[in-house]
C-alpha cells in the first residue's frame, strides 16, 4: 500500500568509556578509540572518561587532574565530535555514583568475586585492595545502563564486565519492572589485539615497564621509527604472514590497520626486501596516522577554557539523559520522588 507510515527507526545506541590512567597506546587506539570514531556515523554514541574508575588504583591528585584533561582532549583530537556524540567526564555526572549504589545492592558478592580484572588488579596492588576495586563492575553497570545503549564497544578483556551488567539489568527489570535496556558487548575484529613490540606473545599495554614495547599516542616520529626498528621479529628475513612469526604478523597487522592494505598486498610490497625497509615503512605509516592527532591534541590543550566548555556541554547533556533513567530506577525501587 502506498503512503503507509513507516515506523520511525531510532538509531541504535552505543556507549563506552576509557580510564584516564596514562597515555593510550597504539593498541588502545586501533583496538578501541579509532572504532569509536567510525561508530559515530551509524549509532547514537556516548563516550566518557571514566575518572571515578581510575581511583580504584591509587592516583596522585595533580597527575590525575592532568590525565583527565588530556584524555578528554585526546577523545576530541582523534575525531569524536561533541556535537554529534555525548562526550563527557564521568565524575561531572553525579547520577553515575547514585545509580551505582542502587545497583550495588542488586549485585552479589559471589558475582564480583569471580571478576578476573578484580583478581588481576588485587594481585598487582596487594597493598590497596579497596572496596571500590571490588565494586568496580556495579559502577561500570551504572555508566552503561543510565544511557540505555544497545551496544557497548570494548576490547575482549571487558566482556566479563559487560556480561555482569546484563545480569544486573535483567535482575533489576525482573524485580522492579522494566527499567533498563539490556545491552550487548560489541567487540571489534580489526586491531582487536595489538601485541607488544618486544614480546609479541603479550598484548601491547600502556603499563608495560619496557617503553620500547609500546607506541604511545604522544610518541614523536623519531621515537616511533626507533621503536619499530627495535621491534622483535625473527631470523627468516621474509615479510610474510604465517604461523610462528608473531613479531612480523603483529607488524603486518599494524601496517594493514593503518594503510588498509591486505596481507597479500603487504607481502608483495616487501618481496625481496629485508625487515629494515619493512619496519621503516610501518613506522612511517604509524607516524603519519598519529601526526594529525598529535597536532590537534597540542592545539586543544592550549585552550583550556574551550576544553572546559566542551566538558560542560557534555556534562549538561549527559546529566539530562542520566537523570531520567535514575529517576525511573529510584521510583521503581520505592523511593519518594520530589516533583
Ligand atoms: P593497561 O595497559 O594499563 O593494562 P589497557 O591498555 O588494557 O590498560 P584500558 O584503558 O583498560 O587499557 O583499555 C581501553 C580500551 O583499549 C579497552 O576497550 C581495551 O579492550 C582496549 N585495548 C587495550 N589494549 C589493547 C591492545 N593491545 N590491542 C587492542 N585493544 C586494546
Ligand atoms: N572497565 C573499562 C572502562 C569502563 C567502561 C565503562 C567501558 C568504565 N566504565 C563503561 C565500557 C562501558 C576498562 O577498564 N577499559
Amino acid at each position: 500500500m502506498e503512503n503507509q507510515a513507516q515506523p520511525i527507526q531510532r538509531k541504535k545506541r552505543a556507549l563506552s568509556c576509557i580510564q584516564p590512567t596514562g597515555i593510550p597506546t597504539l593498541g588502545n587506539y586501533l583496538g578501541a578509540l579509532r572504532n569509536w570514531v567510525q561508530m559515530q556515523d551509524e549509532f547514537d554514541c556516548a563516550f566518557a572518561v571514566a575518572d571515578l574508575h581510575a581511583i580504584t588504583v591509587r592516583q596522585e591528585p595533580a597527575k590525575l587532574r592532568q590525565q583527565i584533561t588530556e584524555m578528554f582532549a585526546l577523545l576530541l583530537a582523534i575525531g569524536l565530535d561533541p556535537e554529534r556524540s555525548l562526550l563527557f567526564v564521568q565524575s561531572h555526572v553525579p547520577a553515575h555514583s547514585q545509580l551505582a549504589w542502587l545497583l550495588s545492592c542488586n549485585t552479589q558478592f559471589g558475582e564480583l568475586s569471580r571478576m578476573t580484572q578484580f583478581k588481576d588488579k588485587s594481585a598487582r596492588h596487594a597493598d590497596n585492595i579497596n572496596l571500590g576495586l571490588f565494586a568496580y563492575p556495579s559502577l561500570m553497570a551504572a555508566d552503561i545502563l543510565l544511557y540505555q545503549p544497545d551496544y557497548v564497544p570494548v576490547g575482549a578483556d571487558q566482556k566479563q564486565h559487560c556480561e555482569l551488567t546484563r545480569t544486573i539489568a535483567e535482575r533489576f527489570n525482573g524485580l522492579y519492572g522494566n527499567t533498563f535496556v539490556v545491552p550487548e558487548p560489541y567487540i571489534m575484529k580489526a586491531g582487536a589485539r595489538v601485541r607488544s613490540l618486544q614480546n609479541p606473545q603479550k598484548k601491547m599495554s600502556k603499563s608495560d615497564e619496557n617503553v620500547n614495547s609500546f607506541i604511545s599516542l604522544k610518541d614523536d616520529k623519531d621515537t616511533i621509527l626507533r621503536k619499530f626498528r627495535r621491534a622483535v621479529t625473527d631470523s627468516e628475513a621474509q615479510v610474510r604472514y604465517a604461523e610462528g612469526k608473531d613479531g612480523v604478523n603483529n607488524l603486518m597487522e599494524i601496517y594493514s590497520a593503518v594503510t588498509d592494505k591486505s596481507m597479500d598486498a603487504i607481502e608483495a610490497e616487501f618481496a625481496g626486501k629485508g625487515y629494515g625497509d619493512f619496519k621503516n615503512a610501518v613506522g612511517e605509516a604509524v607516524a603519519a596516522e598519529l601526526a594529525p592527532i598529535q597536532d590537534r591534541l597540542q592545539q586543544l590543550l592550549q585552550d583550556k577554557a574551550q576544553l572546559e566548555q566542551w566538558m560542560r556541554l557534555g556534562a549538561e547533556k549527559a546529566a539530562c539523559v542520566a537523570a531520567r533513567t535514575l529517576f525511573k530506577a529510584q521510583k521503581k525501587m520505592g523511593y519518594v520522588m520530589l516533583k
